[in-house]
């Protein structure tokens, strides 16, 4: 059977747009779709680029104008994975003109901005959806499934750590990266971000925050062309600009459910090039994750006879397994940009069906909420409650 064309516009481009062009392209290879997504438009701030990327990446056509992507009658889906500052007004203008949203993370720079992306895409009764891509790495997707069987019993704690350190040269440039008005904040919007979506997703609410945060490198040189996440471009200019943006965040977490949990995220992590990590703990077992060995989960179950017990590493690559029985078979490695198909192929299933995937913008505004609180836990040094942003 014929499938349906899904016109796809992508604002930005960079790192992530590559990865998401890769996915849009190739994911209905891989998994059966009713749809056929069909790369039609793609935005960057400088056209000559723009095109550029668009040739290279199978884009039909380039702008250096998002509102001709947002505005086109052409275009079914906006995917934005243009800097954060900008994500909130496009998501809106995207939603307000009927489009779906599938939006990189985190979802914006305030939870004020992040409330009304959600609001407006609510509102418009689109689909959209947060790509915090870890939750869509198949041993992710798996410890998920084993803490819904009840497998680890009642969760105790989480230990989130996201570690990277690709700015510990004091002479890296000022990218956005390091502007709060661009960012949000450094690692604990950037990473941390990451680690609060996982743990809201399978341990649950996070009530409380008690948050510490530290700045190692006050002024940076200001970027030159070719600057971007993880490179330097090599020519930054003499002169220095102020970064006002945390370069190591540390939080303690009162889950709801009461769980205790701690969060690392850091830029400062020397050796750690993406350290996403987390460790639960239950009554009846425990697991644990490294993005750095991305299909591997180490489960311990307390249920085991005592002299057999032992985390067990349980290689996530059989066809059992989410996600993985469409690639390769067993112990067929998949790589990071394998979880950027899975959101492709979720959504895709969400337009043909019931319009529901997760995490969506009201997840990357409840994720906002807790990385403000941590802001304010650390600036008037308490514990904070998340009900107190707002
Ligand atoms: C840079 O720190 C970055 O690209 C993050 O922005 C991504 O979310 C993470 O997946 C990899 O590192």
């Amino acid at each position: 059977m014929a499938k349906k064309k899904l016109n796809i516009g992508l604002i930005g481009k960079g790192f992530m747009g590559r990865a998401h062009s890769l996915a849009w392209a190739n994911a209905g290879r891989i998994y059966d779709t009713e749809f056929e997504p069909v790369l039609k438009y793609c935005c960057g701030t400088q056209l000559a680029a723009a095109q550029e990327f668009a040739e290279r990446q199978g884009w039909e056509k380039a702008t250096d104008d998002w509102r001709d992507v947002t505005g086109s009658s052409d275009i079914d889906v906006v995917d934005i994975v243009a800097p954060t500052y900008v994500h909130s007004e496009i998501a809106i203008a995207a939603a307000k003109a009927g489009k779906h949203v599938f939006c990189e993370k985190p979802a914006a720079v305030t939870y004020a901005q992040a409330k009304a992306m959600a609001e407006a895409a609510n509102e418009a009764g689109i689909v959209h959806y947060l790509n915090h891509n870890y939750r869509r790495v198949p041993a992710v997707a798996y410890a998920k499934q084993l803490i819904d069987e009840g497998r680890i019993g009642d969760i105790y704690h989480w230990r989130g750590a996201y570690l990277q350190d690709w700015v510990v040269d004091p002479d890296f440039p000022l990218t956005w990266h390091f502007k709060k008005e661009m960012a949000g904040g450094g690692p604990l919007f950037d990473l941390g971000s990451h680690s609060v979506d996982l743990a809201r997703y399978l341990v649950g609410e996070i009530g409380a925050v008690t948050a510490v945060q530290k700045t190692f490198v006050s002024e940076r040189p200001l970027p030159g062309e070719g600057a971007a996440t993880f490179s330097s471009g090599g020519n930054a200019s003499a002169e220095k600009g102020h970064v006002d943006i945390d370069d190591a965040s540390f939080m303690i977490a009162e889950f709801e459910n009461g769980a205790l949990g701690s969060f690392d995220a850091t830029r400062f992590a020397n050796g750690r090039k993406n350290w996403n990590d987390f460790e639960i703990y239950g009554s009846k077992g425990s697991l644990r994750w490294n993005f750095e060995s991305m299909n591997e989960l180490y489960f311990f179950d307390a249920t085991q006879p005592a002299v057999e017990q032992g985390f067990r590493r349980i290689s996530v690559t059989s066809g059992e397994h989410p996600y993985a029985g469409s690639w390769w078979g067993p112990g067929h490695v998949l790589g990071y940009e394998n979880a950027f198909f899975h959101a492709v192929y979720d959504f895709l299933r969400a337009l043909s069906g019931d319009g529901k995937i997760a995490p969506n913008l009201n997840d990357g505004a409840a994720c906002i909420k807790v990385l403000e609180a941590a802001i304010k836990s650390n600036a008037e040094k308490r514990r904070v409650e998340i009900s107190e942003i707002g």
